[in-house]
């Protein structure tokens, strides 16, 4: 639907055309993402900013152009085709990167990828050992960006011990009343509050080390060449900021891995599907074994582990205050969300020497020793 906000977001931007279509993409949890055709034939990628979770869209913007641009030299020098293997951003007729419009709402827009598709789940085997290949490539083409250029898009983003603290805090206020409603998930939660310090005590202690790093990297941020099918391109570049390598394998582990869908209410359903878990780790390590730490690399399982954990917690922390941070459906949404997640970390548990034997294996075949 081509409504008024989104042609007057649309014509800040000056391309020329004029709209013929706009289909909205529901992938992501919180920007709202639209594709829009052009009479000339040309497509971009319209996006509302959620300015609730990004509050400061002048620094968003000043951290995603600052690195695509960064990528782009980097894809040149490699001689490949910075067009479909990142994200290009178009200034306003301002200047800026993004459109303010009357309402406050925040727009930014970038050319459309085309022939390129995401996954929710993984098609196959080879293409998340592609995807780990893709966030693995991503990692090194950030390494030696000036990470302290970089603004905080989120604070305490991936700090696990700041998201315990905010669900304790939702969990005594129970302001929609719904704590009753999940006393099995609360407890989960605290049984594992040992857990929520474990990587950032290991930052402290200087053994695991800072990157730039994607910090989302959920497998359907990354897009797969309809043709080839080979992952090219890292999309939704919002949390690129300092963090741990472990967060980007984490991540993808917890939403490429898993047997079912992130919202999956079936728990039968959900676990860790060791085949996918050993691919990815495949492809993500060949790309970065060398550069990563034996620490990191010796962690990886169980940052998958935490972040999925970690996410849970998020999860369940909403569905206390009433469903104000992710997109949802339906009521049970985010609680049943918080079940799977927790589902699969004590999946993991159960299997963690397996993971790790597994981690093991592709160290030997990747790091020089
Ligand atoms: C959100 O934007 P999207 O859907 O890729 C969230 C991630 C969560 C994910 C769970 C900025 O990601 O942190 O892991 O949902 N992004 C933000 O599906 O909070
Ligand atoms: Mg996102």
């Amino acid at each position: 639907m081509i409504t008024n906000e989104i042609k007057t977001a649309f014509d800040a931007f000056e391309r020329g055309g004029n709209i013929i279509s706009v289909n909205q993409i529901t992938a992501g949890l919180i920007n709202a993402t639209y594709l829009v055709e052009t009479d000339k034939n040309e497509k971009y990628i319209l996006q509302k900013i959620n300015t609730f979770v990004f509050k400061n869209p002048d620094e968003l913007m000043e951290n995603i152009v600052g690195v695509t641009k960064h990528i782009t030299k980097r894809i040149k020098e490699a001689g490949g085709d910075y067009k479909r293997e990142n994200l290009n951003f178009l200034p306003c007729n301002s200047g800026e990167y993004y459109f303010r419009d009357e309402n406050d709402g925040a727009w930014r827009l970038y050319i459309y990828v085309d022939d390129a598709q995401t996954y929710n789940k993984p098609k196959d085997f080879n293409a998340f050992r592609d995807a780990g290949r893709a966030f693995g490539r991503f990692m090194k083409l950030l390494d030696g960006y000036p990470a302290e250029t970089l603004h905080e898009t989120i604070k305490n983003f991936h700090y696990t011990p700041a998201r315990y603290e905010n669900f304790l805090k939702a969990v005594n206020a129970d302001i929609k009343g719904r704590k009753a409603l999940c006393e099995d998930e609360i407890q989960f939660v605290i049984d594992r509050e040992a857990d929520t310090h474990k990587l950032t005590d290991l930052i402290k202690e200087g053994v695991l080390p800072l990157r730039v790093t994607h910090n989302d990297t959920k497998l359907n941020n990354v897009l797969f060449d309809m043709k080839t099918d080979k992952g090219i391109c890292v999309i939704d570049l919002d949390t690129i900021m300092p963090g741990l390598s472990l967060y980007d394998f984490g991540d993808s582990i917890r939403s490429g891995a898993n047997k079912g869908a992130e919202d999956e209410s079936d728990l039968s359903k959900v676990g860790i599907d060791i085949s996918l878990f050993e691919v990815y780790v495949d492809g993500f390590l060949s790309e970065t074994a060398e550069s990563l730490n034996d620490a990191e690399i010796d962690n990886l399982a169980y940052g998958a582990k935490i972040m999925t954990f970690e996410c849970g917690i998020r999860f369940l922390t909403d569905y206390l205050e009433g469903d104000v941070y992710f997109r949802t459906t339906h009521p049970e949404h985010n609680i049943i969300r918080a079940r799977n997640q927790f589902k699969l970390v004590a999946d993991m548990e159960a299997n963690m020497n397996e993971l790790n034997a597994i981690v093991a294996k592709y160290k030997e075949k990747y790091k020089n020793n």
